[in-house]
């Protein structure tokens, strides 16, 4: 059993017993990825398995495991929600290297008024307060990523892979948790200037983790830069395509 599969376990197992959930299309030939990767006593093989799937309230629930020995493991697992939700991205950045982990946990916030966080991060920080005490602040990231995470973002780099099986998958747990508690209170928007804030603030978010994304190097090395921008525009980050296919058709119009 690898790291980050009881993660991915709990998750899958919570999620159906809680929300009606169907399955989110995976474009053909990237449900499983597998290379080798190195020569002689370093050959390991590096498998990607991806997991998609959706509610009424969850445009896509959707899951990236990267499998490659001890030394490389990754679980990144993203709920976004429908465009008639201000419910937040849960995010989930669990990353195993050989320099060490680096875990990022968060509901990522589509504004920060102070509406916004008295509804969506301030029931939380208790949570968060709980874990941080266990999982130190790990330092610097991207300055222009800041817009994206809450006061309640978990980021920590553990030394210990006692700690990520422990207070990792803990906390992992309670976000998640909290994640489904906001996704059933949500009522949809109907008011179309609110509409049109959130349809901005997603297109925001999702353009910037797709034009950044911190796997690409990775995926680009393993399985090529053709297959590695279909995976990142075509299902990890996906939301330019979902308009572009849900928007009427010019034919028909
Ligand atoms: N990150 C992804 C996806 C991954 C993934 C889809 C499927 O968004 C893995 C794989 N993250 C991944 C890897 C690394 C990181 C790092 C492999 C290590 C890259 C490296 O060291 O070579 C949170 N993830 C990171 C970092 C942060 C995050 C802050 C450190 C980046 C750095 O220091 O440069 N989650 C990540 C992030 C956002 C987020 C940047 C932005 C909104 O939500």
């Amino acid at each position: 059993m690898t790291l980050y599969q009881p993660f991915l376990d709990y998750a899958l197992t919570l999620l159906e017993e809680k929300l009606p959930l169907t399955s989110y299309p995976i474009p053909p030939g990237f449900e499983q990825k597998e290379q080798v990767t190195g020569t002689g006593k370093r050959q390991q093989v590096v498998m990607t398995t991806s997991y998609g799937y959706q509610t009424p309230k969850l445009r896509q629930i959707r899951a990236a495991h990267v499998q490659g020995g001890e030394a490389l493991q990754v679980l990144n697992f993203v709920i976004f929600p429908h465009l008639n939700y201000d419910l937040p991205f849960f995010g989930a950045d669990l990353v195993t290297l050989p320099g060490g982990h680096l875990i990022a946990l968060d509901m990522q916030p589509l504004f920060h008024n102070s509406a916004y966080q008295q509804k969506y991060t301030h029931p939380i920080l208790p949570i968060f307060q709980n874990y941080q005490q266990h999982l130190p602040w790990g330092g610097d990231f991207p300055e222009e990523a800041h817009p994206f995470f809450s006061p309640a973002f978990l980021w920590t780099r553990p030394q210990e892979t006692e700690v990520v099986k422990t207070h990792v998958f803990e906390a992992f747990k309670a976000y998640l948790q909290a994640y489904l508690e906001f996704v059933e209170q949500a009522q949809p928007i109907d008011n179309s200037e609110q509409r049109q804030d959130i349809l901005q603030a997603q297109k925001r978010y999702v353009s910037y983790r797709a034009e950044k994304d911190p796997a690409r190097g990775m995926f680009t090395r393993f399985y090529g830069e053709e297959w590695t921008e279909e995976y990142i525009h075509g299902f990890l980050f996906d939301l330019e395509r979902y308009l572009e296919q849900s928007a009427p058709s010019r034919r028909r119009l």
